[in-house]
């Protein structure tokens, strides 16, 4: 064995003798994988890890396939939203509000016990929204963690009526932590393939129709303004709801682009949603292969050129542009 392995990767091989669930030991390897040094020495040990990561990622897939998995959620709409915190926190109220579907609510932990998706309508487009169970210090589903790192923004919700918000609620984060995913305000560019995955996150401060003159908010502020976008709102008086819902196609990091036929209208009933930084080429990927090998131009109509305006393949469209091919 090579001697310059990292603690960093001597901590995931721990884990990975440690590990009890095959959920467990495919992250474990994915770490393994993060952080072993890339060199010669090390090839044989890699071709390893990947090999035990596929083999293992292929048997939770046909597992979960034949249990028909209620505990799967597949992704559906424009993105997923997965919606984490701990208990009785308003996870569900917020959900209804935001999606005016019949989440589940009640005034005991534990009224949710497997995770569920709903759709929030936000103008043209559809966003997957995940109501989760709750989450405590000694409590982490295996479903909260392929939700954790899969889904495309994190939505916390912090309870402003718990006995102590600030302090269930880093209980809660460190129960997370256990998916290896790190909550962070921003992130742009590609998750890395293995590894701790950076997680988009907003922070829904619920409740405050209970909290007089803001103080309990300050004190959330105090504690956790610097690390996390924080929205105060209510369920009960749907306090920035509407705001909450524009935060979240925000933080989902998608665009819509409509495509247009030379000489006709643009077609403004059917959004192409592609991730943000996406280019024109990426949206022809998405209209059609053919244009995508075929384009030569393509002319856009939208905020940032003037209309109609002639632009490359790898011009970077922007929300609501208007694009026309040319192949
Ligand atoms: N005053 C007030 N109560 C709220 C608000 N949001 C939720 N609640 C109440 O908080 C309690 C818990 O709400 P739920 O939505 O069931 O909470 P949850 O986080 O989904 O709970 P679990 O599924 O058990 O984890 C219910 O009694 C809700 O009516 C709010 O904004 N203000
Ligand atoms: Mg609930």
């Amino acid at each position: 064995m090579p001697a310059n392995l990292s603690p960093e990767f001597k901590r995931a091989e721990e884990d990975f003798r440690n590990a009890t669930t095959p959920q467990e030991k495919i992250i474990a390897l994915e770490l393994m994988m993060a952080t072993i040094p890339k060199h010669k020495g090390t090839e044989k040990m890699q071709a390893d890890i990947k090999r035990r990561l596929s083999k293992l990622r292929n048997t939770e897939e046909k597992t979960a396939g034949k249990r028909g998995d209620a505990l799967h959620v597949r992704k559906e709409g424009a993105a997923q939203v997965v919606v984490a915190g701990p208990p009785n926190a308003g996870k569900s109220a917020l959900i209804r509000a935001l999606t005016g579907a019949e989440a589940e609510v009640a005034p005991y932990p534990f009224t949710t016990v497997r995770p569920f998706p709903y759709m929030m309508p936000f103008e043209d487009i559809q966003i997957q929204l995940v109501d989760t169970g709750p989450v405590a210090e000694d409590r982490l589903e295996p479903y909260h963690v392929n939700l954790l790192r899969n889904a495309d923004l994190a939505l916390l919700v912090l309870d402003l009526a718990a006995a102590a918000p600030v302090t269930d609620f880093e209980a809660a984060l460190r129960a997370m932590s256990r998916a290896k995913v790190e909550f962070v305000r921003d992130f742009s560019g590609e998750a890395p393939e293995y590894g701790v995955k950076p997680k988009r996150t907003l922070v829904a401060v619920n409740k405050c129709d209970q909290d007089e003159d803001d103080i309990l908010l300050d004190e959330v502020r105090a504690a956790l303004g610097e690390r996390f976008e924080l929205v105060p709102v209510s369920c009960e008086t749907e306090m920035n709801i509407e705001d909450l819902r524009r935060m979240i196609f925000e933080g989902s990091q998608i665009l819509r682009v409509y495509s247009k036929i030379p000489g006709r209208p643009a077609d403004l009933d059917k959004p192409f949603v592609a991730p943000s930084g996406s280019t024109v080429l990426d949206v022809a990927r998405l209209v059609h292969k053919e244009f995508a090998e075929n384009l030569r131009y393509a002319r856009i109509w939208g905020s940032e050129r003037f209309d109609g305006q002639k632009v490359q393949r790898d011009y970077v469209v922007h929300d609501k542009d208007v694009i026309e091919l040319h192949i």
